[in-house]
């Protein structure tokens, strides 16, 4: 550890198990604070280790009982968790309308537990970059376990899914509308689907239906997915739900999965990040710039096409930045 810099002070507080300067610098990414950009930059050596468990599934499936029941299970074995719930603050979420939801409990007493809501603004990108930058802090915090907890609403979850290693997919008995769900995209990201509520009637015939729909495709990377039954009310399959988790992280190892899956979504992280900035410089010229209004006044009136004038502004972009950079 010789070639390790000295930590900014927020990162050594967040080390060395500081739970809120941890919540502090959560706030700083979240609202976009640059003061968060050298302290993740410092903290980044020390991620990449944790398991990230995501949980997805439709409204009131289960997801925060299920979370719940996992901590409790973990704590008993005396290890630690980190959970980020990704909350709609869309009114139209219809997330917090339930009346009977279940808050995760936050077990202020319990330093094991970590426990933080973030809002989902709504931003597909935005909820990806903030949510993997708030699981990276809790990875330097050294929980053993992060969990994560998505709105159950289509764009959202597919962001997370590509920051968990992870997917558990919640359902309920009696899929009917479910299925559609799975065939709109979330079937393709579970890694282990849970059947809740399996104290309610349905349950294996839910499980059945499920495992009809796994065997129909092979997916490219050789998992199989599992399928566990669940009730939270009376605690029925919750250590084979985490047997499941652990087998799947087991398998990303052994396999080599894990290691390309990383390469491929730093990648896109990195592609993203550049993105970002020359959308942001780009909108900025285009503003500023008569020459390049110009353009765009032709694609107004039909006179060029939208990827011609994209293939202008792209490359005279080199030519248009002053020779000071
Ligand atoms: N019968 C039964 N009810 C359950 C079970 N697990 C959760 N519930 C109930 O289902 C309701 C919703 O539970 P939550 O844990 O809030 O579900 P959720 O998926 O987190 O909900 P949202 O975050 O609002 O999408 C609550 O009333 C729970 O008590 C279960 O295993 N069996
Ligand atoms: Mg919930």
């Amino acid at each position: 550890m010789t070639r390790a810099p000295a930590l900014p002070a927020a990162a050594r507080a967040i080390v060395s198990g500081d739970r809120r300067a941890l919540a502090r610098v959560i706030s700083a990414v979240e609202n976009d604070d640059p003061a968060s950009v050298p302290i993740l930059r410092a903290l980044y050596p020390r991620t990449g280790r944790v398991p990230v468990i995501g949980f997805t599934g439709p409204l009131g499936v289960g997801k925060s009982s299920l979370i719940n029941a996992l901590v409790a299970h973990l704590r008993a074995r005396g290890e630690t968790v980190g959970i980020l719930a990704v909350d709609p603050s869309s009114p139209f979420s219809g997330g917090s309308v339930l009346g009977d939801r279940i808050r995760l409990e936050r077990k202020a007493d319990d330093p094991g537990v970590f426990f933080r809501s973030m809002a989902s603004r709504g931003e597909s990108g935005g909820v990806a970059a903030t949510t993997r930058e708030a699981a990276r802090l809790l990875d330097a915090a050294g929980f053993d376990h992060v969990l994560i907890e998505t709105v159950g609403s289509g764009q959202v979850d597919v962001a997370i899914q590509e920051i968990a290693s992870t997917s558990v997919v919640v359902l309920v008995p009696h899929l009917g509308d479910e299925i559609q769900t799975l065939k709109a995209g979330m079937f393709e990201i579970a890694d282990v689907f849970c059947v809740n509520k399996a104290d309610l009637p349905g349950a294996d015939v839910a499980k059945r239906d499920l495992a009809d729909l796994v065997t129909l495709g092979m997916r490219r990377d050789g998992w199989a997915p599992a399928i566990v039954t669940t009730s939270t009310t009376d605690g029925t399959g919750i250590d084979e739900l985490w047997s499941a988790i652990a087998a799947h992280e087991q398998y990303l190892v052994q396999s080599g999965v894990r290691e390309r899956q990383e390469r491929r979504r730093l990648t896109h992280e990195i592609v993203g990040l550049v993105r970002e900035r020359v959308g942001i410089e780009l909108t900025a010229e285009l503003e500023e710039d008569p020459k390049l209004r110009r353009l765009i006044d032709q694609v107004v009136d039909r006179s060029m096409d939208p990827r011609t004038a994209a293939t202008r502004l792209y490359e005279g972009r080199g030519s248009r930045r002053r020779p000071d950079r």
